[in-house]
């Protein structure tokens, strides 16, 4: 992809982020004379109708109390001032960079529950990376259903990444293993992996992932360097319980949180990082695979609020 095409698509997807994350809270300091009482009871409205969520919202109002308190002014253009720089590091919480591996390959463990956005959210990746001009390859280790391989098999076809895959039914951990090697002797750049969603039950769900996570580890060191799990903004505060059932069986070193277009709403951020304590490394942003953005938190808090 040439330089020029890639800003472009950068400069839509941010265009799309502001008009999912813009909240009314902006006008609501724009029109008050003073914040009070009535004001603060609107602004919680505001943000957990904006889905933030109840205990972050709570949380916000009572900085923001304190500091006009502290301060002793009901101004709003100076509190709005406080408002911003508060919500903007609670989204910093959650910023960091991707770990990539000294050398290469570089290996992402995907998880999350399927429909989330799971094997679109890893054909953003492996174009957004091929695009730097990385060789990715993919592991189409959700063996579980035969659509997911297929399904990922056409992303990689439409991307042009490479792909290994094994049948329906066989085990999901081999597959990484081939990919494993594959990788190596190909001089992979970076390897995604792929899983399942569902199985059987959530402990079986658990105990593949955490088979595979050990199979990578042994064929690479220091594999895997990312584990992303994928949450659907449009599940709103449900996401955030997927999260932390994932969080207690695997140890999740980023989110990729797709569908951030549409019906999102986007305090769904600021409770993610909020609450979670598991840095957003990337948003989705519609089905292309360039709908992909990096998150950042101060791009994050001016759309929120601008
Ligand atoms: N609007 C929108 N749709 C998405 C996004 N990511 C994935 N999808 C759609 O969500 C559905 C499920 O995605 P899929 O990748 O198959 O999920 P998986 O089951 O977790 O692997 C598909 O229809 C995708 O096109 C996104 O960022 N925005
Ligand atoms: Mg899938």
């Amino acid at each position: 992809m040439v330089l020029g095409g890639f800003l472009d698509k950068l400069k839509r997807g941010l265009s799309k982020t502001r008009r999912v994350l813009s909240t009314p809270v902006g006008e609501l300091f724009r029109r008050a004379r003073q914040v009070d009482a009535a004001f603060l009871e609107e602004l919680e409205e505001i943000l957990i109708g904006a889905d933030v969520g109840v205990e972050t919202t709570m949380s916000i109002a009572e900085d923001l109390r304190r500091a006009a308190r502290d301060t002793g002014t009901a101004d709003p253009e100076e509190l709005y001032g406080i408002l911003k720089r508060d919500v903007e590091s609670r989204l910093r919480k959650g910023e960091s960079d991707v770990t990539l591996a000294d050398s290469s390959p570089t290996v992402i463990l995907v998880a999350g529950v399927n429909g989330t956005g799971k094997t679109t959210s890893i054909a953003k990746l492996a174009a957004y990376y091929m695009g730097q001009g990385k060789k990715v390859l993919l592991s189409a280790s959700d063996t579980f259903r035969a659509a997911a391989t297929e399904q990922l098999g056409i992303w990689a076809d439409r991307i042009g990444a490479d792909i290994v895959r094994h049948k329906m039914g066989s085990d999901p951990a081999a597959v990484a293993f081939d990919a494993c090697e594959a990788a190596a002797a190909r001089g992979v750049d970076i390897l995604i992996v792929d899983t399942a969603g569902r199985l059987h039950t959530d402990s079986n769900l658990m105990r593949e992932l955490s088979k595979i996570k050990s199979v990578v580890a042994r064929k690479i060191p220091g594999a895997p360097h990312e584990v992303l799990l994928v949450l659907d903004a449009t599940a709103g505060q449900n996401a955030i319980s997927q999260a932390r059932n994932f969080k207690q069986a695997i140890e999740i070193t980023g989110i990729f949180l797709a569908k951030l277009d549409g019906t999102a709403k986007g305090g769904i951020v600021v409770a993610i990082c909020d609450k979670l304590g598991i840095p957003v490394k990337f948003v989705g942003l519609g089905e292309g695979a360039d709908d992909i953005e990096p998150f950042d938190a101060e791009l994050f808090s001016r759309a929120l609020f601008e």
